[in-house]
Formats: structure tokens, sequence, C-alpha cells
């Protein structure tokens, strides 16, 4: 049973996978929603779906949000070029809706950040512009965003939440807001640099452990042991271990970008997360890895890599969705282009507009090998007959997502990433 509203109103600023779900959950409960984005294409696109629903309204203007008893930032949390956080976002969307700070409102932040990012950025912004004083005009809270794109079970209606208070009243508030939303799926944290914190360590524990298996990938390829048989074996023990699996890389907006705020703001602090580093390192060799492999099997096969035909299948960073951001996919046609002047032709059939090929078949049509970038079920069509026929002798399979038995069969040099 959820709890009641606490206010009318609830604004949303930024209205991407994050923020537009948030929206469409609080209307359900009976919140009006002031939806703010500066992305007048992201309007365009979910016009229709506004139209839809009566209780959102959705647009530029932060003015709108003077009225919410609540006002939730819902913005990118990026990494620059040099893997450092970039706040910008943040700081731009606080900057544009402080003037229309009203005193009693709830201000909170869902965007991914390092402990002490809502205190000493978002605070700071938000009191200069509002002549309003934290804590005691306006309240603050964060509750890290929990989003997993493409996941069919977990979404923002049903994904325990934390949530962490500027002083007592912010939490309590805030606390009040998500239970009206989830219920009592809420864990109250005792500061806001504890329900930062929370994120980053949720997604740095799985980049490690991605890294982890990375690593024995590497390590096991060179003692001709089946990396994802000895995980699948070490899995089956029912408690203290959790199965994470090699690849060619790890892509997405949150594992190899997370860490990197903790390693920063924590470097600022004066300590080096060495280990997390070294994960990140890990993790960011696999591309490297991946392309070593397809130089390997094209050798093996007597050809060189110059002027060679390679299909690289998939441009997104998980299966089954559109978003390709940090991911590996890109580096890797880069190394095959640039270091081995290969003839690179990629598809996705999430991202046909930045596909090379216009579909698989043209990928695949004379493809010396054929790298596997992104498990879209749409490849498991991919049999050994097809790629006979296709003229591929090399296989590279970058998610370990065939089988490799088959393709050995039928004369196919299959490289996994640790198999
Ligand atoms: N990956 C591996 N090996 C693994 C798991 C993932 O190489 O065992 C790679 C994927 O191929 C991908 C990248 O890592 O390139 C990230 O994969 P992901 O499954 O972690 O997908 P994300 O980035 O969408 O992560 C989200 C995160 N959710 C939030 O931040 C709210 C993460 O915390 C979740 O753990 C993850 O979904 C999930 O569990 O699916």
């Amino acid at each position: 049973m959820n709890s009641p509203t606490p206010f009318k109103t609830v604004g949303v600023i930024g209205l991407g996978y994050v923020g537009w779900p948030l929206c469409l959950l609080a209307a359900k409960k009976g919140y009006r929603v002031e939806g703010v984005d500066i992305d007048e294409q992201k309007l365009q696109k979910l016009r229709e779906e506004i139209k839809k629903n009566r209780r959102i309204h959705a647009g530029k203007d932060f003015a709108r949000l003077r009225d919410a008893g609540g006002v939730v930032f819902c913005v990118p949390t990026p990494v620059t070029s040099k893997q450092l956080p970039d706040l910008e976002p943040v700081k731009a969307a606080a900057t544009s809706f402080a003037p229309f700070l009203k005193k009693g409102q709830l201000v909170i932040l869902e965007s991914t950040v390092n402990p002490g990012v809502t205190e000493e950025i978002l605070l700071p912004i938000l009191q200069q512009g509002s002549g309003l004083i934290a804590g005691k005009d306006f309240f603050v809270a964060h509750c890290p965003e929990r989003i997993n794109p493409g996941d069919t079970k977990w979404n923002v209606g049903n994904i325990p939440r934390v949530v962490g208070g500027l002083n007592k009243l912010s939490l309590e508030k805030a606390a009040a807001f998500y239970r009206s939303l989830i219920g009592d799926k809420v864990k109250p944290m005792k500061s806001l640099r504890e329900a930062e914190a929370v994120k980053i360590v949720e997604n740095a524990f799985r980049d490690i452990n991605i890294a982890f298996a990375n690593e024995l990938a590497m390590s096991f390829a060179r003692m001709g042991i089946d990396v994802v048989n000895v995980i699948e074996g070490a899995a089956t023990k029912p408690f203290s271990f959790l199965a994470h699996y090699p690849g060619c890389g790890v892509g997405g907006h949150c594992i190899p970008v997370d860490p990197y705020y903790l390693i920063d703001y924590a470097k600022e602090n004066g300590f080096d997360h060495d280990f997390l580093s070294l994960a990140r390192k890990i993790n960011r060799s696999m591309p490297k890895f991946t392309v070593d492999l397809v130089v390997q099997g094209l050798n093996e096969a007597g050809l060189s890599t110059r002027d060679a035909k390679v299909a690289v299948l998939g441009l997104a960073y998980k299966a089954g969705i559109d978003d390709d951001r940090e991911s590996p996919s890109y580096e890797i046609i880069k190394m095959l282009k640039e270091e081995y002047a290969a003839n690179v032709y990629s598809f996705d059939p999430f991202l046909k507009q930045k596909s090379i090929a216009k579909n698989l078949e043209d990928a695949m049509a004379g493809a010396h090998a054929v790298v596997l970038a992104t498990p879209h079920r749409e490849f498991a069509a991919l049999s050994p007959a097809y790629c006979k026929k296709a003229g591929t002798q090399v296989l590279v399979d970058g998610r370990n997502f065939f089988q490799k038995e088959a393709f050995e069969k039928a004369g196919i040099i299959y490289k996994g990433i640790g198999r």
C-alpha cells in the first residue's frame, strides 16, 4: 500500500530514460506532473504520450516548476574524455531552476554523482540563485536512480530505493515522496553522502566483478580452460558467488562511468582507489584483446588483416536496446580500421542509421572474419552454414554467444573470450 502524496505537483527536470518513467509513475500515483527538458527533440518525441496523459505537462519553461511541492533532477552525469565527472548538466539545470525555487520546496537529485556533489555543487547554486537557505527555507535530498535499460522485470515502479537528506526534515519529506510512489521499499540513509555513495558502490561492484571475469578469460585462454564453463561451475555454489561474464568490453552510461566518479573524488580527498582503477584498466583493455583475436584468427587462416572484410555485429552496449554510449564496438571498429587497415562492415538492427552495412546479409557477404560484439537475439540466426556460405573463416565471439563446437566442426576458426 503506498503512502498518500505529500504534495500535489511534482516537477521533473530531464525527461530521458530516468525522468520520463518517473513522470509516468508520479502521474499514475495521482500527482500533477510538470516536466522540463531543454531538448526540443526529446519534447517532440514525447508530445504524443504527453497528450494522452492529462496529469502531465512538459516543456522548456523552468518557471512552471515554482508551484511544485517537489522538484526532481534527472539530468545526465556523463564523464569527460579524460574520464572525469562532467557535472555541467547538473549545474545548468540548477542554475535554470534556482530563480524559481520557492520556500518549502523539496529538491531531489536522482542523477548518479560522487559523494559530496549534492552539498558542494547543487546546494550553492540553488542558494545563490534563490537567496534561500537550504535545510531551512527549502529541503534537499538525494535518491540515486536505478533504471536498468531494457529490463522487463525491474522498473521505476518496483525497484527499491535509498534516500538521503540534508537534514531530518529533508529526509522525511523525500522518503514520504518515494513511499507514495513505491510503498515501503524506501531505505533512508543517514546522509546525502551515504545515498550518493550507494549508487557508486553498486556499479563499481559490477565493474570489478566483470574485470575479474575478464582477467580470468585472458588467463584461461592461455591454458585451454573454458572460462564460461568454469564460471557456470562456480555459480552452482548456492552462496557467496555472483556470476559475471567476460566480454569484448564494458559499455553503457553507468558501469564504465560511475567508478571514475569515486576514483576522482577520493583522489581529491587524498586516497587512490588502486583496485577500482585496475579493474577499469582491465575492462578497457578488452576491445584490444578482441581485436588481437581477429588478427590471430585471420593469420591462422593464412589471411592478412589488410583489406580483409570484417563484419562487426552489434553497436549497442548490451542486447535488445539501441543505446551505444561507451560501447566497445566503436573501439574495436576503430582499431581494425586504423591499426590493421581492415575493411569493416558494422551492423546493428537497433542502430541501422549508425551501421555501415544496410543489413546482416550485407555485413556478412564475403566477410573473412566476423566479430559478435552485442548479443542481440537477432544474431542467433548466424549459423555455421550461414558463415560458410558467406565465405567467413573466422568468428570472434565477443560475448561468448555462440556454440563454439558447432563452428569448429564446420571448419570455422572460433575465438571466444576465454574459451
Ligand atoms: N557486461 C559484461 N559482463 C557481465 C555483465 C555486463 O561484460 O557479466 C558488460 C555488458 O556487455 C555491457 C556493460 O558490461 O557492455 C554494462 O552491462 P550492464 O548489464 O551492467 O548494463 P547497464 O550498464 O545497463 O547497467 C545497469 C545498471 N543499472 C543502474 O545503474 C541503475 C547496473 O547497476 C545493473 O547492475 C545492470 O543494469 C544490470 O544488472 O542489468
